[in-house]
């Protein structure tokens, strides 16, 4: 039996940072950083049957021509994504009244996509351009904490990229689901975000503060490794990815990052209408799920 402060239930029943019942979610979950994206989203469904709000945490869930969808918000941060990817499997693969995991035959998959915004590291990939992950690589600390198993391919580029940016510690490099990539993802670039634990210094942002190595962005987007399945470079920054493709691993959940790109660290420019690149994305999504 899982103790109380493990499985930690409102008194409502529901999970304790996103107020949400095993009933209360679909089987395809849409997330976005940004709480106000939620309705961004759900503006397109033909109807919402439940909203919660907790903290950063704000959850639609209705229909978008005829299939149950929720949309979810997440705020910044794998350690936030630390929280939804344990809820999320919680409300679907532990018994909430007996506290205890369901047997293995019972355990069910879910399929999350992010919906979320990202800094572009090359010059071709532009702003407005829609990227979908294939690799994730963490600057985070999360697998500190985790056993995630990496394949030799990810291993080889997260020692060599550690050794690229003199980093006292490996990043975690993770590739996420084919399946959903080529569902999804048809027509858009396909790229390997670097997941930063920080907008600012984490991602090469210098406002008033030296970074400890002045030539990071340069090294970011230098970086080659060459291997049998062809050239692997970094494409783009954010906040989470790697969050969601180790635990979507380790849980067994189908994962799919989408990034708008908004930003362009190799041209230094900034979208003029980032609302409306995100908006493009969103409907371009649900049209294919
Ligand atoms: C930083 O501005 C935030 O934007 C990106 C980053 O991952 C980080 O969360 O994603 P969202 O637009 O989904 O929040
Ligand atoms: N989100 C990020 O994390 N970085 C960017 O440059 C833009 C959006």
């Amino acid at each position: 039996m899982i103790p109380n402060s493990e499985l930690i239930l409102n008194p409502d029943g529901s999970i304790y940072h996103l107020n949400l019942l095993p009933d209360h979610i679909s089987d395809t979950i849409l997330t976005v950083g940004d709480p106000g994206r939620v309705a961004q989203v759900s503006r397109h469904f033909d109807s919402v049957e439940f909203e919660t709000t907790h903290r950063e945490f704000v959850t639609h869930v209705g229909y978008y021509r005829g299939k149950r969808i929720t949309v979810l918000s997440t705020g910044m941060g794998t350690d936030n994504i630390d929280i939804v990817m344990n809820e999320l499997d919680a409300l679907v693969n532990i018994d909430f009244m007996a506290r205890t995991v369901r047997p293995a035959e019972e355990r069910m998959s879910l399929r999350i996509i992010r919906l979320g915004t990202s800094g572009s590291l090359q010059a071709d990939v532009p702003i407005g351009s829609v990227l979908a992950t294939e690799h994730a690589v963490g600057l985070d600390s999360l697998m500190q904490f985790y056993p995630l198993m990496e394949t030799g391919l990810e291993t080889e580029i997260a020692t060599e990229l550690q050794a690229t940016l003199g980093l006292p510690f490996a990043p975690y490099v993770v590739r996420g689901s084919d399946i959903l990539r080529e569902q999804l993802g048809a027509g858009m670039v396909m790229g390997n975000t670097l997941t930063c634990p920080g907008f600012y210094g984490p991602q090469g942002r210098s406002l008033r503060l030296d970074l400890r190595t002045p030539d990071y962005i340069a090294r970011l987007q230098n970086f080659r490794h060459q291997s049998a399945e062809g050239e692997f470079r970094l494409s783009n920054f954010e906040m989470e990815t790697a969050g969601y493709y180790s635990l979507g691993r380790l849980l067994g959940h189908e994962m799919l990052s989408l990034n708008a790109i908004v930003a362009n660290r190799a041209t230094g420019e900034f979208a003029e209408n980032a609302g409306a690149v995100v908006d493009a994305m969103i409907e371009q999504t649900l049209q294919r799920l």
